[in-house]
């Protein structure tokens, strides 16, 4: 009985040096920023009553994100819209509209998906919108651009859902990767940056919306 005790108490001491020293190795040292108060763009002030036309008639608005706080921003996160004649007859369908997100280091990438249009056989790479807890590791497809809403004239569109996404991405630094979310929103023509966050350890995934 007492050599049961004396291997189980061993083993313990053991497998708790393990543990301990297993979990200080594998910290997350996570950066996290919260956008006070939150930011939107948007590339439009008002409709016109009736013809629902854009006012102004062409605009872009966007903004950069410095993600790893080193001074130097990282991604481009932008709204637009814009006039191209295409019919007297409806002039509403003139106005196109074009949103996404750009990385500006082309080493470093959005977490995306692949959209099929198959009206026009068309691929587009779209925003991976996440949800809260979905892991942003090596697992996700990953691309330097990422479209939110593509509204064309007679081809490919896409219009991506509305309300709280998060938006995974990974930044190279050093030769290892550091994954990341930023917490977007999204009403109407309007695109609100919340929050981001960066896990510093490298390598290690982040789960969207973990902020320690
Ligand atoms: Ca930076």
């Amino acid at each position: 009985m007492k050599i049961i005790l004396k291997i189980s108490f061993s083993f313990c001491i053991v497998f708790s040096f393990l543990s301990c020293r297993k979990s200080h190795l594998e910290v997350d040292d996570i950066y996290y920023y919260n956008i006070i108060p939150d930011t939107t763009i948007t590339s439009v002030s008002s409709y016109y009553p009736f013809s629902g036309i854009p006012n102004p008639n062409d605009s872009t608005a966007s903004i950069q994100i410095d993600l790893d706080n080193d001074g130097i921003n990282d991604i481009t996160l932008s709204v637009s819209h814009y006039y191209q004649w295409q019919s007297a007859s409806n002039p509403l369908s003139n106005y196109f509209y074009q949103s996404g997100l750009n990385m500006i280091n082309s080493i470093d990438s959005i977490a995306t998906l692949n959209y099929y249009d198959t009206q026009f056989g068309v691929n587009l790479t779209v925003l991976n919108f996440l949800h809260i807890n979905d892991a942003i590791n090596s697992n996700l497809r990953y691309h330097t651009s990422a479209t939110i809403k593509s509204i064309v004239f007679w081809g490919p569109s896409y219009n991506g859902p509305y309300g709280d996404s998060y938006v995974g991405f990974k930044i190279k630094r050093n030769g290892n990767y550091h994954y990341g979310w930023i917490l977007i929103s999204r009403s109407g023509s309007n695109l609100t940056i919340k929050e981001f966050a960066l896990n510093r350890t490298p390598n290690r995934k982040i789960l969207a919306g973990q902020t320690q």
